[in-house]
């Protein structure tokens, strides 16, 4: 649901954050955000969890690492952990137990983050590479996950640990994705998928693929601008290139500015202009593009009840939609 929690109202109005304690940046499918979901989710901690979109990255957690990649966790008391190995070493450190340092895990670890993930990157994304041999780079890979099989019959207790579970096992499952039937039949892999098989129907992975740890749309920022509008009246609006509209059924012609919501008055224009409507859509707008595209913005109040809103002087610019989502949103996506 997009309906406004209490505690957004509160980020909305810069107040306290509320209840929950942390903040985590995350990304439901990127493997190093779940790494980081399933050491927070071990040793409980509480977080609010924003999910991002890539593409349109909210400022609040550019502001909090400007390198801009997921996950990133501010801890309550300010302190910024934004590489999922050190979000893994703080959650360890909170259970009282140590980083993994023999020389089996140290190996794996280094491996994963290192050759493997950019093998795996160049199985999914063959484009990005100069010689963009998918097939090549999956050989390799096979070869080197060969070799963390070797490993395993060694040693079978590794994978045993949580934390290496943590720390491996998504970017294992990430390439198991790509052609789950193929690596199902490679040989020299029993091993690993005796590791990987029965972590992947687990409840530790299927609770932070889940609501509240993953969300299937991304978290609305209160630095945003929000606009609702009609599904149709959007759509065309992309085929034209040109959003016409002020409101439900009025022109920027017409009105002479486009009206639009802060997140914590997103519910309550909704219940009043839209809840008869069968498919509205809400816009989120980036102000610094609207700004960009020479689209002065204005807060100014309802005539009725005197309430600021923020008004675009100018007809909405499609390059500042960051996000565009059916509302309200259906909580049962989420899972
Ligand atoms: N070394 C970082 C890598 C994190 C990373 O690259 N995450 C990807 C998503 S899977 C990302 O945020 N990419 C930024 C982008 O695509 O713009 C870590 O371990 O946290």
């Amino acid at each position: 649901m997009v309906e406004i929690s209490p505690q957004k109202v509160a980020l909305a109005e810069g107040g306290e954050i509320g209840t929950n304690p942390a903040i985590l940046y995350s990304f439901r499918r990127c493997p190093y955000a779940i790494r980081a979901r399933l050491a927070l989710a071990a040793a409980a901690i509480q977080v609010e969890v924003r999910e991002v979109a890539l593409a349109a990255k909210p400022p609040e957690l550019l502001a909090a690492s400007a390198k801009g990649t997921v996950p990133v966790l501010v801890l309550a008391d300010g302190r910024v952990i934004d590489e999922s190995q050190q979000i893994v070493r703080w959650c360890l450190e909170q259970l009282g137990r140590d980083w993994p340092d023999d020389r089996l895990a140290v190996q794996l670890i280094a491996s994963c983050d290192g050759k493997f993930k950019a093998l795996l990157d160049h199985c999914r994304y063959p484009e990005r590479h100069a010689n963009g041999d998918a097939a090549a780079a999956r050989q390799q890979a096979l070869t080197l996950l060969r070799q963390w099989n070797q490993e395993l019959v060694e040693l079978p207790q590794t994978s045993q640990r949580p934390e290496l579970q943590w720390l491996i096992l998504p970017f294992l499952r990430q390439f198991r994705g790509l052609d789950a039937e193929g690596f199902a039949q490679e040989s020299g892999l029993e091993a690993l998928r005796a590791w990987l098989d029965p972590w992947l129907e687990g409840s530790a992975l299927g609770a932070v693929m889940a609501s509240p740890w993953a969300e299937r749309r991304a978290w609305y920022s209160p630095s945003w601008l929000y606009h609702l509008t009609l599904a149709a009246d959007w759509r065309q609006a992309k085929r034209q290139g040109f959003y016409p509209w002020s409101t439900r059924g009025m022109t920027f012609e017409q009105v002479g500015f486009v009206h639009a919501s802060w997140l914590h008055q997103v519910a309550a224009t909704y219940r009043l202009f839209y809840a008869d409507a069968a498919d509205v859509v809400v816009l989120a707008l980036d102000p610094q593009a609207i700004a960009a595209a020479g689209v002065p913005i204005r807060q100014e109040p309802a005539p009725d009840t005197g309430e600021f809103f923020p008004h675009l002087y100018g007809p909405l610019p499609l390059g500042a939609v960051v996000l565009a989502d059916p509302y309200p949103g259906d909580a049962s996506e989420a899972s």
